[in-house]
């Protein structure tokens, strides 16, 4: 059978590319302008042909798949390997459970290969755990071959993926030796899609749940969804709204659990836990109990029931997401009692199940503290210590809510005693929704490397989350992601690289967004080098591009209540902490929130060396000038400008970066195939004509208190 390029682009679902059949290569390389569409359905796992000259040495290379295990992972681990190696090379490679023959990729655990378990590597396995994999040359019953090894089976999973990346990028495979194992241990995304099929704040379409033909009916695509996950390390979900509202309730129900447990069941296999998020009160609104206080017995008791029944139905569930007390959703406060003894009650619950609580850290009661930024800080500090092992904290980046850029949360190196988990968002709420291309790699490693100085030096944000600066007992990276029902899962082609590198940073936080960039660049679009460096560049500026036209110099929050257009002159609503003009307190005098240690000092809950680098004008890094410090127009920056100039600036700069950002865009046609590349021109030019419309809205109200003009 001939394979061509064309078969390639046109095969079908997620993992079926279907070209397991006995053949030879004869494909071409099409010419660029050839293309044929591409939807983006199969994200970064499209498993390409490489260029000519690669794929002759990855067929010299892989002549066979030996996977002797037989359980459904190892059966996933053969059928990807095998229908991976066939996209990739052109041709089927026997893929078998025995029979191995020189030039076979082996794949397994000294448990269930006696090839693997003849390389005598079990030592250095058990190092690396359950998780971790080496891959390597090596030679087995005097066979030459390539190995993939883990002490364990999900541990092998991830070791395929890996050597498929490597070959998917167009990477040598001839002298492995890829030693790894992920440095969190909960790596997870957060979906807030509600029962009715709606997601809040999600911007690709419908909910991925079907819960009308759950459990009977599986989708196809909850499979594709565990593969995706799986492929860059991912282990858990939490797949319901953490805002656990009435028309939610029903999750926790007789009545949805078995859906839930069908959707586990799928996943399981793929190694990807289910979380569940939970309204406070539910032993009253679901319970029918006169109470919720986590310290009545009774509370108590209906939760460990509660907890035996999900058990009962999935073995391995992770456990509980909490949003208490902070948005309208319930809480201990209703009772008189802190958080420690809200997440302490459902801990007590798990633990039998060695289930974990996952506590949220978003609340910000205004009887705490004036300034939204310090609230968080304050109540969970004075708890620490007070939770229950199997109890994390999980904290967003920054202090306020995803804004483009925030300062970490001082309660990364804040926590001696509490495991505190990161919480990103990949779903661009704040950034852009689905119409900008804004890549968020870069934003998360300048928030990872951020150094909390909790430790001395190098007690960075990363190594925090990892417990290496406190070693906590339990570690987590979370990314509130949001894919839905679009072709694309994500809506703008480009918001997949999101999900991508948040899923890269919770195997290692350590990664850069570069190195990620370009990975999902070659698996995504192409492998040519031009393109790629290309589209990296565009992607390594696109958020210090949208900063310029929407909040530079440290400004945030300067947005309506769906969060994407420009409202800097709101400052009415329901809370004045959803307001623009609380954070900007832009006046005649001049601009910015004054939380230096004259001001209300937030920086006071950092430790000294950074607190002084932000209460410093001299040391504060501009990009974060106005979140720190209140200044007059007149104020001069670094670069000898007023701040008023400096401001607009910025915008001219943002307009005219995202001008190019389209013109670099479009001088890649050809390049890139052609429904991709319209529907990303699409956006673009959205996102062009959005920019201009945030530079003059935003300077417009700005001009009416600084009386300058605008050069
Ligand atoms: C799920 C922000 C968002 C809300 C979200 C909340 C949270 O306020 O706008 O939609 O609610 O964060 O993270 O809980």
């Amino acid at each position: 059978m001939t394979i061509t390029r064309r078969d390639f682009m046109a095969a079908g679902a997620l993992g079926t590319v279907g070209l397991c059949v006995t053949g030879h290569l004869t494909g071409q390389v099409l010419e660029a302008r050839d293309l044929p569409p591409e939807d983006g359905y199969r994200l970064w796992l499209r498993y390409a042909p490489p260029a000519p000259a690669m794929a002759a040495r990855y067929r010299a290379a892989v002549r066979q798949v030996i996977v002797e295990g037989y359980t459904p992972t190892s059966q996933i681990v053969r059928t990807e390997a095998g229908n991976a190696l066939a996209s990739m090379l052109q041709a089927a490679v026997p893929t078998s459970q025995t029979g191995l023959n020189a030039g076979a990729l082996v794949i397994g655990t000294p448990a269930n290969s006696p090839a693997i378990r003849s390389l005598g590597w079990t030592r250095e396995l058990d190092a690396l755990g359950a998780e971790g994999y080496i891959i390597r040359p090596a030679t087995i019953g005097g066979h030459a071959v390539i190995a993939i090894a883990s002490q364990g089976e999900l541990g092998a999973l991830y070791g395929t993926f890996h050597f498929l990346r490597l070959m998917a990028t167009g990477q040598p495979i001839g002298a492995l030796n890829q030693r790894e194992r992920p440095k969190v241990m909960l790596r997870m995304i957060n979906h807030w899609d509600n029962l009715n099929g709606t997601i809040e704040r999600g911007y690709a379409g419908a909910s991925l749940w079907k819960w009308n033909d759950l459990p009977g009916t599986l989708d196809p695509r909850y499979t594709d969804y565990a593969r995706v996950m799986a492929s860059i390390g991912l282990n858990g979900a939490v797949i319901n709204n953490v805002n656990v509202n009435v028309p939610n309730l029903p999750i926790f129900s007789a009545e949805y659990l078995p859906k839930v447990a069908a959707l586990a069941s799928v996943w399981r296999p793929y190694g990807i836990r289910m979380y569940l998020s939970v309204n406070f009160s539910s032993p009253v609104t679901i319970g029918g109990m006169k109470t919720a206080d986590p310290l009545d017995p009774g509370v108590a008791a209906w939760w460990r029931t509660k907890a035996d029944e999900i058990y009962a139905l999935m073995p391995d569930f992770g456990g509980f997401l909490v949003k208490a007390n902070s948005e309208g959703q319930p809480g201990p406060k209703d009772y008189g009692r802190t958080h420690a003894e809200g997440a302490n009650v459902l801990a007590d619950a798990l633990a039998p199940h060695k289930g974990n609580v996952i506590w949220r850290a978003f609340v910000y009661d205004d009887d705490i503290d004036p300034d939204r930024a310090k609230r968080a800080y304050i109540e969970f500090t004075r708890l620490d210590g007070k939770f229950k092992p199997n109890v994390l904290v999980q904290v967003k980046n920054g202090p306020i809510d995803f804004q483009p850029r925030e300062p970490f949360h001082p309660l990364f190196g804040g926590m001696k005693h509490t495991p505190v988990l990161a919480e990103v968002q990949a779903t661009q709420e704040y950034m852009g929704q689905a119409k900008h291309l804004v890549y968020l790699g870069t934003m998360w490693e300048e928030f990872l490397q951020s150094d909390t100085w909790a430790k001395g030096k190098g007690s960075t944000v990363a190594k925090a989350i990892e417990g290496a600066v406190e070693p906590y007992s339990v570690t987590g990276f979370v990314s509130v992601t949001n894919p839905g029902q679009d072709r694309n899962w994500c809506g703008h082609h480009f918001s997949q690289a999101n999900w991508y590198a948040a899923g890269r940073l919770a195997w290692n936080p350590e990664l850069k967004a570069d190195q990620i960039a370009e990975e999902w660049i070659r698996m995504t679009f192409t492998n040519d080098p031009a393109p790629v460096a290309t589209i990296r560049d565009l992607m390594m500026r696109s958020r210090e591009i949208y900063l310029n036209y929407t909040m530079p110099l440290g400004l945030h929050h300067l947005i309506g209540g769906n969060h994407y257009a420009p409202m800097p002159q709101n400052s009415g609503g329901p809370r004045r902490d959803w307001t623009a003009v609380y954070y900007h307190q832009a006046s005649t005098e001049g601009i910015g929130f004054d939380r230096s240690s004259k001001g209300d000092n937030y920086v006071g809950q950092y430790f000294p060396p950074v607190r002084d680098m932000f209460d410093n004008l001299a040391t504060c890094p501009e990009t974060y000038l106005l979140f720190f410090h209140r200044l007059p127009w007149t104020y001069r920056l670094k670069n000898g400008q007023t701040l008023w100039n400096g401001l607009v600036s910025h915008y001219n700069q943002g307009v005219r970066d995202a001008e190019a950002m389209r013109a670099t865009w479009q001088s890649l046609a050809g390049a890139i195939d052609p429904q991709r590349h319209k529907e990303v021109a699409d956006r673009l030019d959205i996102q062009v004509k959005d920019a201009a419309a945030w530079r003059d809205q935003i300077l417009t109200y700005f001009q009416q208190f600084s009386k300058m003009d605008r050069v």
